[in-house]
């Protein structure tokens, strides 16, 4: 399926739920599910790739902390020159070529030598700037060697400031700025140089993050964080020979937390991690449940039923998109067909709880055939996680549902 087949699929349910659904919902529910149709939207209509600016002397380990990410040599190691020459957006493919990072990998700052590869500008700053007036980095990453937070850090914080100015006097926008505390793993004790790291390395490790945090929190009131990492890792052919990183995946989700959801799904494919996946299928679950919900808890006869199984199938196809999966209608169906007493059940009990309450109850009645719902939406999305992204079989997927319906009934 190519990418157009795939904004397709998800375009026609947004569409619905925009021109079908939002219009029926009341001014306190409509604005609710109108955000979470927008967050939708945000995650598979507008979807593009992560940008950042990542800013950084020479050597602190800029292209290394990217090739962590993408756990592959994407990116040029030097040890000894300078290495990245001109200031310019570089797209960073995974290994599918179905996703890609934008770097502005800036020229250290700061470097004792001109760089290895050609560099057109002379003033490294003015180069990083004339890049970031057609492209505006989402974030910006301060990179530092974790033996380095104390030496002429104050130089290299305003140059970031100024950058960070630019940006925001051009495209009228205030990047987030992550401290990254890079090569932990040099710091004392050094024979403790292999993570996990004892109490005397992460009191050490805490230290630098600290100053870094202090000394960046007082120039700047956006800092969004300060995370320590080892990136440390070799690759021969292309294969992870020794993998030493330490952190790796905490940055990586809260990278994910500062980036906008348009570019979600890349950052998934990029990082390969399933907490990521996970994250963003969660999210998609608890939109759909809110819309799900928003809807139940209309006075709408049983003709929203399609419209709420029409949403809950785009939830349960998105969730196997994120996961990676080839989409066909095989893979869905099987999932659907493992659910499928449940599904029938839950809609059987949503009718029931709806008929029900309202004689019981007049007046909540709405309210407790929207809470249903929106309980049989969200369990289906914890299913849907189970059964995509950790890959256990459709019966452990099913006793997910059961548990967690239960569980919500409870409450
Ligand atoms: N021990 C250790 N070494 C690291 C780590 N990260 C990077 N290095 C080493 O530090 C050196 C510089 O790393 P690079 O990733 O090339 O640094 P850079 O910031 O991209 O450098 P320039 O492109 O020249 O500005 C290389 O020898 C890396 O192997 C780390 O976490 N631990
Ligand atoms: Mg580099």
């Amino acid at each position: 399926m190519n990418e157009d087949n795939k904004k397709q699929l998800f375009q026609e349910p947004i569409r619905l739920m925009r021109s079908k659904l939002v219009p029926k919902l009341p001014g306190s529910v409509r604005k609710q599910v109108e955000s979470e149709v927008e967050r939708l939207e945000d995650i598979f209509l507008d979807a593009r790739s992560p940008r950042f600016a990542i800013v950084g002397r020479r050597g602190s380990g800029k292209s290394t902390f990217i090739n962590s990410i993408f756990q592959a040599p994407v990116a040029e190691i030097g040890s000894v020159k300078a290495q990245t020459g001109e200031g310019q957006w570089l797209a960073y493919k995974n290994e599918d070529k179905d996703a890609d990072m934008e770097i502005l990998d800036t020229r250290g700052l700061g470097e004792g030598s001109a760089p290895a590869e050609a560099s057109t500008e002379i003033d490294a700053l003015e180069e990083v700037k004339s890049s970031m007036k057609d492209k505006c980095p989402d974030a910006f990453l301060f990179l530092i060697k974790a033996k380095e937070v104390d030496s002429r850090i104050n130089e290299d914080i305003a140059q970031l400031m100024e950058l960070k100015n630019f940006v925001q006097k051009h495209h009228n926008y205030l990047p987030p700025v992550i401290g990254i505390v890079t090569q932990v793993d040099e710091l004392d004790p050094v024979y403790n140089a292999e993570p996990p790291y004892k109490k005397k390395k992460l009191k050490n490790i805490d230290e630098a993050v600290e100053h870094l945090s202090t000394k960046l929190t007082n120039k700047m009131t956006d800092v969004a964080g300060v995370l320590p990492v080892c990136s440390y890792m070799v690759f021969e052919d292309e294969e992870i020979v020794y993998d030493r990183r330490w952190n790796t995946e905490e940055v990586v989700h809260f990278l994910l937390e500062h980036l906008p959801g348009s570019t979600w799904m890349q950052w998934a494919k990029i990082t390969q991690a399933k907490e990521i996946q996970r994250k963003i299928a969660l999210t998609v679950g608890k939109s759909a449940s809110a819309v799900c919900g928003g809807l139940g808890a209309q006075p709408i006869p049983i003709a929203d039923l399609p419209v709420i199984t029409g949403i809950q199938i785009s939830m349960i196809t998105s969730i196997a998109y994120i996961s990676g999966r080839e989409l066909n209608r095989k893979s869905i169906a099987e999932f659907i067909g493992a659910m499928g007493v449940n599904i029938g059940a839950a809609y059987a009990f949503r009718q029931v709880a709806r008929s029900l309450s309202k004689v019981a109850f007049p007046g909540a009645g709405h309210l407790i055939s929207g809470t249903v719902a929106s309980i049989a939406t969200w369990s289906l999305c914890k299913a849907a996680i189970s059964y995509f992204i950790d890959k256990e079989s459709s019966q452990e997927a099913r006793a997910i549902f059961e548990k967690e319906t239960h569980r919500l009934k409870e409450e």
